[in-house]
């Protein structure tokens, strides 16, 4: 997780406040959450680096995993929420660090469906046994909302073993995953590409990827 300071813009700057964030090029979700009571005024998010396509997921059948599914392993403390609200009729929630759901799939990305709320924790996705996670997934919303799109998984179309993994006591509900068989169609136009600039107006690499946050 990324944390962004903001102070006061000194008059002297040419530009304001600034954070950068950088990762691996590709697909990224991005969540901002506020921390402090105090004022935060977030003015635009540039994306920089090699240029970047509008994407949208393929619309292609999905194969649905349920949570609650035998087919599903369960480590540490999981308990079954029986309800009209989630799919299937049941979801899988967890208040307990480091309980575990994992299972094998063959495609080419997930969809994590589940709840979000404004007290509700996160996960890891870890792919294929690795010790790093692929991606970290964050349930918290303002409000509200079953059979929500937790986060976005892609990887090389095959056969994956993948294991989820709570990280915090914040509640986690884990409803449904739905497993695509072909990668991110990207569409629509291009992202003009937006070189970054350092606070002096200086311009950084164009050759890393990376977000900035005005
Ligand atoms: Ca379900």
């Amino acid at each position: 997780m990324e944390t962004a300071a903001f102070t006061e813009r000194p008059e002297t700057w040419t530009r304001s406040q600034e954070s950068w964030v950088s990762h691996a090029q590709g697909d990224h979700t991005i969540r901002i959450k506020t921390r402090s009571a105090a004022r935060v005024e977030l003015d635009r998010i540039d994306i920089a680096g090699a240029p970047v396509a509008i994407s949208a997921w393929t619309t292609d059948a999905s194969t649905r995993i349920e949570a609650e599914a035998s087919t599903v392993t369960r480590k540490g403390t999981w308990t079954a929420q029986a309800s009209a609200v989630y799919s299937a009729g049941t979801a899988l929630r967890s208040t307990a660090i480091s309980s575990e759901l994992s299972f094998s799939i063959t495609g080419a990305q997930l969809v994590f469906i589940g709840t979000e709320n404004s007290n509700m924790g996160s996960f890891d996705v870890f792919v294929d046994g690795a010790t790093t996670p692929a991606i970290t997934v964050n349930c918290y919303a303002p409000t509200l909302s079953y059979q929500a799109i937790l986060g976005r998984l892609s990887f090389a179309q095959g056969t994956h073993t993948i294991r989820i993994v709570t990280k915090t006591v914040e509640a986690v509900e884990i409803d449904r995953i739905d497993v695509y068989s072909s990668n991110v169609t990207a569409t629509g136009a291009a992202v003009t590409t937006t070189y970054a600039y350092d606070k002096w107006g200086q311009r950084l690499s164009a050759t890393t990827a990376f977000r900035r946050i005005l």
